[in-house]
């Protein structure tokens, strides 16, 4: 294995730690026992716990108004690699990468599996792109990609999100997220039912042409690009169209694509309940697509979503696997180190989710007992797992701390000597 970290520089970390840790998990363990939980299963179940990297997020973000690159950014997708596996070696959690073309793509996907493979990295779902215009394209999205009114933009974009599919076969991936900024900015610009019509047709040919053991996820968003009317807006629509095309479609959920105040959890529920739940891009967000740290803001939300995927998964068992995914713009912080710690707080989650007693919670319920069913949820989430999450990592050969371990490795300031910045180079993606 490629290791872009010193294996003997995570071990000394860990030595120095691992003595409080020890201390910290007896403690954590005689109090869950007090519960009638066992913490050597609950963190075995962690360790298995995984979250994709989205290969856009290693990069710097920014916004419409500014991107302020940082040091060290990578420069392909080769880059973006190599760094996605220095936050897998140390949180053991981010084992997959998802890519996004034409950002990441490249000239020869066999090489770029093979770098992959010596990472210990694989690739998850692939996401097209039809919502920038590429240079030398013939059609512009300006006005719609799947959605447009002109049959050559559509057909264009069918075709790039066929070309998506073909190149993710070769890096064996097994899925293609879709996700359309098309809508219309004034009343009156686009016939609504029309603009939909038009999406369904255009996807029905890109379902046709999955091979039989992938599946495409439809990934809905209120608004932005589109300030008026966005054709995908929310999970109806998405649950709509997936189960107008067929059983190898499902939805995405972007936890950053809903109004202020939605109940997120419970979309979650409705789209288990209804086999259309495909997986998701997590990340947090306070108003908008802020597209801020998974956690970082509301990690309450982020339990109550697990809370509903705990209850999926006893319900149907070991075949309810939706798709876990970051996807986030790191505007201000140092990408590697926002990653490492937006993982381990969807991890997190999955882990004080599998503490409530759903049996304790279920008779509550049944009872209308109301105040203690709320409190068996808040006293999973109440409880600091840090001990089982550090654990985990460790016994997986993970940093029991590992942006601190990162910031001993100085990973950053080797990336900024090894990749002088270009100027006016662009970023990861997406600005
Ligand atoms: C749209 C989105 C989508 C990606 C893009 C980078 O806001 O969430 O998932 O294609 O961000
Ligand atoms: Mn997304």
């Amino acid at each position: 294995m490629d290791y872009k970290i010193d294996t003997g520089l995570v071990a000394e970390h860990n030595a120095k730690l691992q003595g409080d840790l020890d201390a910290d998990y007896a403690a954590l363990g005689g109090m869950l026992a007090r519960r009638g939980q066992d913490i050597e299963q609950i963190t075995t179940l962690a360790q298995t716990f995984a979250v994709a990297l989205p290969s856009w997020g290693v990069g710097t973000g920014g916004t419409r108004f500014a991107r302020f690159p940082g040091l060290g950014e990578p420069r392909n997708v080769q880059e973006k690699l190599d760094d996605c596996a220095v936050i897998n070696q140390l949180t053991r959690a981010t084992p997959a990468v998802s890519l996004h073309f034409p950002w990441d793509k490249p000239s020869d996907p066999s090489a770029l599996r093979a770098q992959a493979a010596a990472l210990g990295l694989h690739f998850d779902l692939v996401n097209s792109n039809t919502f920038q215009d590429q240079a030398g394209q013939a059609h512009t999205y300006k006005f719609g990609s799947l959605t447009a009114n002109g049959a050559a933009a559509r057909e264009q974009a069918v075709a790039h999100n066929i070309d998506c599919i073909e190149l993710g076969r070769a890096l064996g991936s097994k899925g293609l997220t879709v996700w359309v900024g098309d809508g219309a900015n004034f009343p009156g610009q686009s016939n609504l039912r029309g603009a939909l019509e038009r999406y369904l047709d255009s996807m029905k040919s890109i379902y046709k042409a999955l091979p039989d053991d992938w599946q495409v996820f439809i990934e809905h968003k209120l608004f932005e690009p589109a300030f008026y009317a966005t054709t995908i807006a929310d999970w109806g629509t998405s649950f709509a169209c997936a189960t107008e095309l067929g059983p190898k479609a499902k939805c995405l959920v972007d936890l950053g694509h809903h109004a202020p105040n939605t109940n997120i959890e419970m979309i979650v529920a409705r789209l288990a309940q209804f086999g259309k739940l495909g997986g998701f891009h997590f990340n947090d967000s306070k108003y908008g697509d802020d597209d801020l740290d998974s956690g970082s803001i509301n990690p309450f939300q982020l339990f109550l979503v697990f809370n509903e995927l705990a209850d999926a998964a006893q319900r149907e068992g070991a075949a309810f696997k939706p798709s876990y995914m970051l996807d986030q713009s790191h505007n201000v912080t140092d990408p590697i180190e926002s990653l490492m710690s937006s993982a381990s707080e969807v991890q997190r989650a999955f882990v004080q989710s599998a503490l409530v007693n759903r049996l304790e919670l279920a008779a509550h319920q049944e009872s209308n007992d109301v105040l203690p069913a709320a409190q068996a949820l808040k006293r999973a989430f109440r409880t600091d797992v840090s001990a089982i999450l550090a654990m985990a990592r460790a016994r997986s050969g993970g940093a029991i701390d590992p942006v601190a371990c990162y910031r001993t490795a100085g990973y950053r300031a080797k990336a900024a000597v090894a990749r002088p910045a270009k100027a006016g180079a662009s970023g990861s993606g997406i600005v």
